[in-house]
């Protein structure tokens, strides 16, 4: 496997960065997860777009254009020789000292890492996901901006150690009004009287690119989609629910905190919206080999 690290590309086994780099002493940083299918990288521009903006927000300088890391994630893809995987592209604040300061590292790191994924069990995507609301909520806005892609995960994984301890595999995580925002690394979607509904951004979700990409979706299918407040009664009550993310795709959800929903097999809005992802994935996005 060939990693890129700052313009060069190295084995798997001098992959390394420094134990002074602040993404590793304090999280501090931003990333991405991208898939790639039959040869062409899915939503690029998007990701890249969200990348960017996470480091704005951080005021965090990636110190290469975005054409530039366009350029690198293509490459390290086509030196691996895959034509269906997953990328993890990260931006560190770089080398500094034993303080919290970015200000003394002075460039901000880029790696990238392009392989194969592991996803959910293929039973998954026939029967359902089982999740368990969590005590850990999501972060709000005034603490970290659930918006930005951080290195900061802790929140999210707590939650899904909870999901795992409760017997679920996902959890669903509320915001601090006691809204559903999203799940540890997917958005939430339900299905009722015929509408597609999920919560704002604003409830805490990350702005998910598989979430606006479903909704687009679902727009051009005809179907009626909102962005609403949701409360875990809601979901519980809900005809179908299922959720998005780069990882997972479309994932149907079976059970919530011990309720089945609707009739616990993926219902029939969320196999269309399945088909019609995975139909989309292969053949959008930006060519790694045909250039
Ligand atoms: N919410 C959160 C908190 C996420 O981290 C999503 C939603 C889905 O967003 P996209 O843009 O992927 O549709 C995410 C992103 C992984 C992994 O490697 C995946 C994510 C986050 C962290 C790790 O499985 N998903």
């Amino acid at each position: 496997m060939k990693i890129y690290i700052d313009g060069r590309f190295h084995s798997e086994r001098n992959a390394k960065i420094s134990v002074f780099d602040h993404g590793v002493l304090y999280g501090d940083g931003v990333f991405e997860g991208i898939r790639f299918y039959n040869g062409r990288i899915f939503k690029l521009d998007e990701h890249l777009d969200r990348l960017f903006a996470s480091a704005q927000a951080i005021l965090l300088t990636i110190p290469m254009p975005k054409e530039a890391v366009a350029e690198a994630t293509i490459k390290t893809c086509r030196l691996n020789k895959l034509k269906d995987g997953y990328i993890r592209l990260v931006v560190t604040r770089g080398v500094g000292n034993l303080g919290l300061s970015p200000y003394k590292c002075k460039k901000a790191s880029v790696f990238i890492i392009a392989a194969t994924i592991e996803l959910y069990s293929e039973s998954v995507y026939r029967e359902g996901l089982k999740v368990a609301t969590t005590g850990t909520m999501r972060t709000p806005a005034n603490v970290l901006s659930p918006a930005v892609k951080s290195l900061n995960y802790l929140n999210n994984i707590l939650a899904k150690v909870e999901a795992i301890q409760a017997g679920a595999e996902e959890g669903l995580m509320l915001n601090a009004q006691g809204h559903v925002a999203e799940c540890t690394g997917d958005n939430i979607f339900i299905i009722k009287g015929g509408a597609l509904i999920t919560p704002p951004i604003t409830a805490g979700a990350l702005d998910g690119i598989t979430r606006r990409t479903v909704m687009a979706l679902a727009v051009h299918a005809g179907l009626p989609v909102r962005e609403e407040n949701l409360a875990r009664y809601d979901i519980y009550t809900a005809d179908e629910c299922f959720l998005t993310g780069t990882a997972a795709e479309v994932v149907p959800v079976a059970q919530v905190d011990g309720r089945v929903i609707g009739t616990r097999r993926p219902g029939p809005v969320t196999l269309d919206l399945m088909q019609k992802y995975r139909e989309l994935t292969a053949r959008e996005g930006a060519p790694i080999y045909s250039r």
